[in-house]
C-alpha cells in the first residue's frame, strides 16, 4: 500500500524583519526532512510563507512612508532568496496576505462564532489619541503593575514575569510617541477555547513533543482563557465580516496561511499534475479528505499557538489535524543569546555575504536531533569542525581518490574491489547505511553524521595504509582497485549527506556520471566506469571571514542604532 503523501509545514516568518540565523534552524530542519523523504521517494511537499498582518507591519510601512502591502511584498521576496540561497526548498512560498487566506480566514470564523465558541466582551485597551489607536503590548511601556519595575511591556514583565492587563500597566507610555495614553472601552470578539478542554487534553499528548506536553498539560488543565481574535481599527489584517472597524488578530489567520498555500501549491500545474486538491489534503478523510499526513516544525516560543488554538480552530473548521507538531528550541551563539552589539545577531544575508551556506547546514544538522534543546553555533567551533569533518576527513577522500585515478590512471574505474577494499565497503560502510536511513526517518541529523565520520573514518584509515602514492610506483592495477574502493566509499557519503548537503551531493554524481542521487543508489556500488573531472566540492573556511561577518553584524548595528536615534524610536 502506497504511503500516504506528506505536507510539511514551517512556521511562517513574520513580514517586518529580515531572516535571521536563529530562523535558520527551524527551516534547514524542515528543509533536512522533507529532503530525505523526496529521496526515498516519498511524496511529499514544503509549504510555507510569510506571516503579513499586525500592528507592527502597519507602523513599520508608515515609518517607512509606504504601504503595508508594499513593505509585504519586499519582504517576501527578500525572505523567499535567503531561504533559497540556503538551500532551503519549498514547493511554494505564499504570504497571509492573500484572497485564498481571507476567504478562509473568513470561513473558519463562521464556523466558530456559528459552532457558538465565540463571544463579544466589553473591553478596555490603551488608546493613544496622537496616533489614534488602540495600543498592542508590545506599543506601550510603563510599571510593572506587581513588582514596580519600570520600563516594562502592556502584557508582561520581563523582571518579576507577571502577566497583566495592559489597562493595569502603572504610568502607561506610548512607544510610538510618548503620550500617555487613556483607556478606552471598545467590545473584543474572543474564542472561548475552555470549550476544547477535553478535546485538547486527549488530542494533544498523541501530537506534540514530550519535553512540551507537560506544559501543555498545565495550560490545558489551567485557565485556558477566552482568547480575543479580533482588533480594532486601525489595524492591517482581514475585516471581520458582520463588523465595521474589527479586523483578525494576525495569529488568527497566520496558521490558516498554512491552507492558503497549500491551496496556492495545489492549483500551480505542478500541483495539479500531483493530483490532490487542498480538500484532499486539509480534509478529514470522512469529510472527503484523502490519506495525507500533515507535519508542522515551529519553535519553542510558539507552541501555544500550534497546539491549543490551532487545534480548536481546525476541530471548529471541520478540517484534519496535523499528524504530527515538531518543535525547535532556540539558537545560542558563542553560548549566549544572539547580541546585535556583540555582532551575532547574524542575518541570513551578512551570512551569505561571508561564506558558504552549505557550511551551516552542515554544523546545524551535526546539532540537531529530535530531542527540543537550543542550538549553540560556537563560531570557533563551527570553523573547526567544517574544516576538519567537512574539508578534511569527508572531502579529502573524493578529491584524494578522484585526482589520482583521473591525473595518473586514466579516470577509469577497478572492474572489481580489492579484498581489503571489499571488506571496508561490506564489513564497515555498508552495515551503516540502514542505520542512517533510521536517523534521517527520525529527524536525528547529529547521529547521521556521526555515522558518515565513521565511513569516512574507516576509509580514510583503509586509505593511508594502502598508501597509493607509493603503490602506483610499484602495482597500477592493485592501485586502481585501491582508488575505486576509496571512491565507493565516498559516494556512499555523498549520498548520505544529500538531504543536508544537496549540492555537493550532486556535484558528486556528475562527477561519478550518475543521475542525482536517491537513497536506493546505496543498494549498488560502481565499477568498471569511466569518471569525469574533479571538481572542487568544499574549500576550508578561513577563520578571518568568519570575523569580518561578525564585524560587518555590528556595523550594520551601529548603523540601524544612528538611523533610530536620529528619527526617533519605534519598537521593532
Ligand atoms: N510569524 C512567528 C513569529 O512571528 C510567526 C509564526 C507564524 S506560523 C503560522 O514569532
Ligand atoms: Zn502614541
Amino acid at each position: 500500500m502506497k504511503s500516504p503523501k506528506r505536507l510539511v509545514t514551517a512556521a511562517l516568518p513574520y513580514a517586518n524583519g529580515p531572516i535571521h540565523i536563529g530562523h535558520l534552524v527551524g527551516y534547514m530542519q524542515a528543509d533536512f526532512w522533507v529532503r530525505w523523504n523526496r529521496m526515498t521517494d516519498r511524496d511529499c511537499i514544503y509549504i510555507c510563507g510569510d506571516d503579513t498582518h499586525g500592528t507592527p507591519i502597519m507602523m513599520k510601512a508608515r515609518e517607512l512612508g509606504i504601504t503595508p502591502e508594499a513593505l509585504i511584498a519586499k519582504a517576501k521576496a527578500d525572505h523567499f532568496k535567503d531561504f533559497s540561497d540556503f538551500g532551503i526548498k519549498f514547493d511554494h512560498y505564499s504570504s497571509t496576505h492573500t484572497e485564498e487566506n481571507r476567504k478562509l480566514a473568513e470561513e473558519f470564523y463562521i464556523k466558530m462564532r456559528d459552532a457558538g465558541h465565540t463571544v463579544v466582551k466589553p473591553r478596555e485597551q490603551l488608546w493613544c489619541n496622537h496616533d489614534k489607536m488602540f495600543l498592542p503590548d508590545r506599543f506601550v511601556k510603563g510599571i510593572c503593575p506587581k513588582c514596580g519595575t519600570p520600563d516594562q511591556y502592556g502584557d508582561n514583565c520581563d523582571k518579576c514575569g507577571a502577566t497583566y492587563d495592559a489597562a493595569d500597566l502603572k504610568s502607561p507610555g506610548c512607544s510610538i510617541c510618548g503620550s500617555t495614553p487613556t483607556l478606552k472601552g471598545s467590545e473584543t470578539i474572543a474564542f472561548k477555547l475552555s470549550d476544547f478542554r477535553e478535546f485538547l487534553r486527549e488530542w494533544v499528548p498523541g501530537h506534540a513533543p514530550e519535553e512540551v506536553s507537560n506544559k501543555l498539560a498545565e495550560w490545558i488543565d489551567g485557565e485556558l482563557l477566552d482568547w480575543d481574535i479580533s482588533r480594532d481599527a486601525p489595524y492591517f489584517g482581514f475585516q471581520i465580516p458582520g463588523t465595521t472597524d474589527k479586523y483578525f488578530y494576525v495569529w488568527l489567520d497566520a496558521p490558516i496561511g498554512y491552507i492558503s498555500s497549500s491551496e496556492q501549491w495545489c492549483n500551480t500545474p505542478e500541483g495539479k499534475k500531483a493530483g490532490y486538491s487542498v480538500s484532499d489534503y486539509w480534509l478529514p478523510e470522512d469529510k472527503g479528505g484523502k490519506p495525507a499526513e500533515i507535519y508542522h516544525f515551529i519553535g519553542k516560543d510558539i507552541i501555544k499557538f500550534h497546539l491549543l488554538f490551532w487545534p480548536a480552530m481546525l476541530k471548529t473548521a471541520g478540517r484534519k489535524l496535523p499528524t504530527e507538531v515538531f518543535v525547535n528550541g532556540f539558537l545560542t551563539v558563542n553560548g549566549e543569546k544572539m547580541s546585535k552589539s556583540k555582532g551575532t545577531f547574524i542575518s541570513a544575508r551578512t551570512y551569505l555575504d561571508h561564506l558558504d551556506p552549505s557550511y551551516l547546514r552542515y554544523y546545524f544538522a551535526s546539532k540537531l536531533n529530535a530531542a527540543l534543546q537550543d542550538l549553540d553555533l560556537g563560531l570557533e567551533d563551527f570553523v573547526n569542525r567544517v574544516n576538519s569533518d567537512l574539508v578534511g576527513k569527508i572531502t579529502n577522500l573524493g578529491s584524494r581518490g578522484a585526482q589520482m585515478l583521473g591525473k595518473r590512471l586514466g579516470g577509469s574505474l577497478a572492474t572489481s574491489f580489492d579484498a581489503d577494499g571489499d571488506q571496508l565497503l561490506k564489513k564497515k560502510v555498508q552495515p551503516l547505511l540502514p542505520e542512517i536511513a533510521k536517523h534521517y526517518d527520525h529527524r536525528d541529523f547529529a547521529k547521521v553524521l556521526t555515522a558518515v565520520r565513521e565511513i569516512a573514518d574507516e576509509t580514510n584509515k583503509y586509505f593511508d595504509e594502502k598508501a597509493p602514492w607509493n603503490l602506483i610506483k610499484t602495482d597500477e592495477e592493485e592501485t586502481r582497485k585501491v582508488l575505486t574502493t576509496t571512491l565507493n566509499a565516498f559516494r556512499l557519503i555523498a549520498i548520505s549527506l544529500k538531504p543536508i548537503l544537496p549540492d555537493y551531493a550532486d556535484k558528486v554524481a556528475s562527477l561519478l556520471g550518475e543521475a542525482p542521487y536517491k537513497w536506493s543508489d546505496t543498494q549498488t556500488l560502481l565499477l568498471g566506469k569511466k569518471i569525469g573531472e574533479y571538481q572542487h566540492l568544499a574549500t576550508r573556511i578561513e577563520p578571518a571571514k568568519a570575523d569580518a561577518m561578525v564585524e560587518a553584524t555590528i556595523k550594520e548595528n551601529e548603523k540601524v542604532s544612528q538611523a533610530r536615534a536620529a528619527a526617533g524610536s519605534q519598537p521593532s
